[in-house]
């Protein structure tokens, strides 16, 4: 745990790094940057080793060294807590807006004593920013454009999911260790897997809550503490985000998570449903209108159960016909053990893979796969991508080592970028020695929806083309994704038979649950996969599984959980 905790706190003190020296490729950072990952990587707790183990240790230098003694033996890192006063949540909080780097930043407080997105749009407002040199009013345009369409602004701001959902993480595993602690479950809009979240609703089984709220209180995460009760404590990180820990009972711990996950319209039809057949459903139980006698409150699919409905998976519960069909039989939606292969998966060959070839097959057997595509980025990608020469190389070893690892079968693909024109890499002839192609939007963001469609539909056109990479391009909270039309490509799908991808990134979950939503009842297919580019991240999967749920993608539709035979003739088209 402290492993994990410290390699926090170097990611943070990467961000601030960049903030300070003006420079997102700033050297400093990055060396925090490695030895967050080499903290996440050690197995034995960084305490248990002396410095100089921790020197040797690849991505660890004497002042990183310095740094862990620093928070082992204080709880704190002065540098840290220096950039913290330095750059606060809310001038953080503006620097994140697309198109406001570093420098204009620090420009923006020093010359206009502008540190927050409240102020920038009142700045913006009054025309202020032209008065800065560099600046102009296509600045103020451009700004107030990217505020606009993210709903970075006023109280309403929400976090993206992806910085979001690790610290919950973490916060629920310190949780976990506390005496006393039965269970742990992160639920809110976080459990549903929304893109944004208000808050991180966490709610921790055990009958002694004091130890419990005590452990909050010490969390590293903590900035400040804004409700400290026995059963709630509420608090914000130094990032800014509100955390919500509550303590209730075992025995009524399904009761609990299930209101607390929510959605409230959700809760609001099941409370009728309730009402409707004599009982009262909220936080603590299903009970009895009459007698109060609890019907059903320890588990969730208890609950569901006592109500005559299946179990609802929480990215479901958004009131939007989950409840209907619940009342028709089990809800079939696809889960990580239906998954039979991963598809989309680099390997160092990518200028932004990490791990080997053989750690990467080794990562999807070690995950049960029975089939795995290797999609090292094409050659148009300038800075990342792999020549001919390296991918018929590559090829020949993924051939040779079919039969070091015969209960695998592994496909050599690669994936392709899409041009402003829905051209692709290669020619023909080159792109038919692929066993298998996604084909991906890494640039050009910004052109009208009309293009944007053209251009994929161009790119499904493509016999060599098998699956249509992170559709829109979107990071969540930092670029929104390219304008298309939905229901032209999904036609576009159907009748190419191009699979669509659900990529399992956080910062992606692309396609959106709209668009999986969509294709509901429709011809097109769908791949999950995890665009991975080193092991650990093969666990991703799960959050695709999670957004396939929320799109509520048909296990049919789902290219991925089909067995090899049938997913080889998909790979020829002849699914
Ligand atoms: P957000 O806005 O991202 O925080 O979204 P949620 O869904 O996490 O909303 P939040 O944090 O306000 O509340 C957590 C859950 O608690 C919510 O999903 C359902 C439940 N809840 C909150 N307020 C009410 C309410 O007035 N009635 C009912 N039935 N449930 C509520
Ligand atoms: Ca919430
Ligand atoms: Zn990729």
């Amino acid at each position: 745990m402290i492993n994990a905790t410290l390699a926090d706190l170097f990611d943070e003190l990467a961000e601030l790094t960049k903030l300070e020296d003006q420079n997102p490729q700033s050297f400093r950072a990055r060396a925090y940057e490695s030895a967050s990952r080499s903290l996440r990587e050690l197995q034995p707790a960084i305490t248990t080793l002396s410095k100089s183990e921790m020197i040797g240790l690849k991505g660890i230098g004497k002042s990183t060294a310095d740094k862990i003694g620093e928070f082992v033996d204080r709880g704190s890192i002065d540098k840290l807590d220096r950039l913290r006063a330095m750059f606060p949540a809310d001038y953080r909080q503006m620097v994140k807006i697309p198109g406001l780097g570093a420098k204009t930043a620090a420009k923006l407080r020093d010359e206009l004593g502008v540190d927050s997105v409240e102020k920038l749009t009142e700045a913006i407002v009054g025309e202020k920013l032209r008065e800065v040199a560099g600046l102009g009013a296509k600045t103020e345009e451009k700004l107030a454009k990217a505020i606009g369409r993210l709903g970075l602004s006023g109280k309403d701001r929400r976090t993206p999911i992806a910085e979001a959902m690790p610290v919950a993480e973490r916060v629920a595993k310190e949780l976990a260790a506390v005496d006393g602690v039965v269970e742990v479950k992160i639920c809110g809009s976080l459990r549903r897997l929304r893109d944004t979240v208000a808050d991180v609703d966490i709610l921790v089984a055990s009958s002694t809550p004091r130890p419990v709220a005590n452990r909050v209180r010490d969390l590293p995460v903590v900035d400040e503490i804004i409700a400290d009760g026995d059963t709630k404590v509420s608090f914000l990180t130094h990032a800014g985000l509100q955390i919500d820990v509550r303590v209730v009972a075992p025995e009524s711990f399904g009761a609990a998570i299930m209101y607390f996950t929510g959605s409230k319209a959700h809760n609001i039809a099941l409370r009728q449903r309730a009402i409707a057949r004599g009982m009262t459903l909220n936080e603590y139980a299903l009970a009895d209108a009459g007698d109060a006698r609890v019907i059903a409150a320890l588990s969730e699919v208890d609950i569901y159960g006592a109500l005559d409905l299946a179990y609802v998976v929480p990215r479901l519960r958004e009131d939007s016909g989950e409840i209907e069909a619940a009342e028709r039989g089990p809800i079939a939606v696809v889960t990580l053990d239906m998954i039979r292969g991963d598809l989309h998966v680099h390997s160092d060959l990518s200028g932004d893979g990490e791990d080997t070839l053989i750690d990467m097959i080794e990562g999807c057997l070690a995950r049960g796969y029975e089939y795995m595509v290797i999609t090292d980025h094409a050659e148009d990608l300038t800075i990342n991508g792999a020549s001919r020469e390296q991918m018929v190389e590559q090829r020949g070893r993924l051939r040779e080592l079919a039969s070091r690892y015969p209960t695998i079968e592994l496909l050599h693909g690669t994936e392709l970028n899409i041009d402003p024109d829905g051209n692709v890499d290669y020619d023909a002839e080159f792109l038919a020695g692929f066993d298998f192609t996604v084909a991906s939007v890494h640039s050009h963001f910004d052109l009208p929806t009309e293009r944007q469609t053209i251009r994929l539909l161009t790119a499904m056109g493509n016999p060599a083309v098998r699956a249509i990479g992170h559709l829109s391009g979107r990071m969540i909270g930092r670029r929104p994704g390219i304008e298309f039309d939905v229901d032209a490509v999904l036609e576009g799908a159907e009748t190419t038979g191009v699979a669509l991808e659900i990529n399992s990134h956080l910062e992606r979950l692309d396609a959106t649950s709209e668009v999986i939503r969509k294709a509901r009842g429709r011809d097109v297919f769908f791949i999950i996969d995890t665009d991975a580019h080193r092991v650990k991240e093969l666990d991703y999967m799960r959050w695709g599984i999670q957004q396939a749920q929320r799109g509520w993608l048909d296990p049919n539709q789902c290219v991925n959980t089909w067995p090899l035979k049938r997913f080889l003739q998909f790979c020829t088209k002849e699914a």
